[in-house]
């Protein structure tokens, strides 16, 4: 009997040593992500899975794994850091409490448009602190597009800065986001975006605030009725691998999955720009009663909210607020 396990045991062994050479050089890498995988977010996965496997003639195969399966970005971001996940697409807001830099993409009304978010984000700047994240065992690639943020709630529409005063509203896991809705005189509560549905519904919040093409591809429209367009702050996504498994990489692997990923960010904004275009029709023909803020009261908000900037050149350090300054003025004298 103990001679059978033994023998049993060692073929085992031998068997793992001689594992079909396509299983044994295929490295599978598992990206995670927190929308849907109908959602820009999961479109641009899979253009980054299928441009993987193309480049690489398929030895690297990406598992893309949406709605949150491997659990919320804080959660994902640490299996990246202890290496128990390759890859994930997330907020850089979340982000904030690992690298304190990446608060400046949280300023509020800091971007007028996509395109000059995507000259900051893919400039010298917007390098300099994804290049920040090394020193915490992530490795940042590229950003994309979530998209400018909106607020949503079932209580009224939002339309003056007064408005938000007491409503309950869920912001994302950041200091600067709760410190902003607070001081506008919401109830903020920090949750993560894939307990976000369920406590709308609960009605455990009145409200949130994310793109349009998430309040579609989310379908939080099933539970919210108004939807305030208030442009309030650009968030980008970022593409993040795990530090201890990249440098396990060789510099090809590396190359492919750094062009993928350029090709992935291409796709991505074009696509979250087109869909955000027409996401606001569909919303309210979801049934969602939308009304604009005015220019005065978003001056309004503005001038509320302005402490938090104070705050925001305090985490991210005068330079790095001063260049993303510098740049966005070079770019509007030009347009
Ligand atoms: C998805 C989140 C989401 C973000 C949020 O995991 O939390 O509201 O906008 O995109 O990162």
């Amino acid at each position: 009997m103990k001679l059978k396990a033994l023998f049993l045991a060692a073929t085992l062994a031998a068997g793992a040593l001689s594992l079909p050479a396509h299983a044994a050089d295929t490295r599978l890498i598992r990206f995670g992500y927190g929308l849907n995988q109908d959602s820009n977010q999961g479109r641009a996965v899979q253009v980054f899975a299928d441009e993987v496997a193309k480049l690489s003639g398929g030895k690297m195969k990406v598992r893309a794994i949406g709605a949150a399966a491997l659990g919320s970005d804080i959660q994902m971001q640490q299996a990246l850091i202890g290496g128990a996940q390759e890859m994930m697409v997330g907020s850089t807001a979340t982000l904030v409490g690992i690298t304190p830099e990446m608060a400046l993409w949280d300023t509020p009304f800091l971007f007028n448009s996509g395109a000059e978010a995507d000259q900051v984000l893919d400039g010298k700047t917007g390098q300099q602190i994804m290049d920040k994240l090394g020193d915490k065992g992530l490795v940042g690639l590229v950003y994309w597009e979530n998209g400018f943020r909106n607020l949503t709630n079932s209580k009224k529409p939002v339309q003056s800065a007064e408005d938000f005063k007491g409503l309950k509203l869920r912001v994302m896991q950041n200091n600067v986001f709760l410190d902003t809705f607070q001081r506008l005189g919401a109830n903020a509560v920090p949750l993560p975006f894939s307990e976000l549905f369920t406590a709308l519904e609960t009605k455990t919040v009145d409200g949130q605030e994310n793109p349009y093409n998430t309040i579609l591809s989310s379908k939080f429209y099933e539970v919210q009725k108004y939807l305030s367009v208030t442009n309030h702050v650009y968030s980008p996504w970022i593409v993040t691998a795990s530090k201890k498994w990249w440098d396990g990489l060789s510099a090809d692997e590396r190359g492919i999955l750094m062009q993928a990923a350029k090709v992935s960010r291409d796709f991505e904004r074009k696509d979250t720009r087109a869909e955000a275009d027409k996401a606001l029709a569909q919303l309210k023909a979801d049934g969602m009663q939308v009304n604009t803020v005015s220019a005065d009261q978003v001056q309004q908000m503005r001038g509320t909210i302005a402490p938090v900037n104070e705050q925001i050149k305090q985490a991210v350090g005068p330079e790095l607020w001063q260049a993303v300054q510098d740049q966005l003025k070079e770019i509007r004298a030009k347009s």
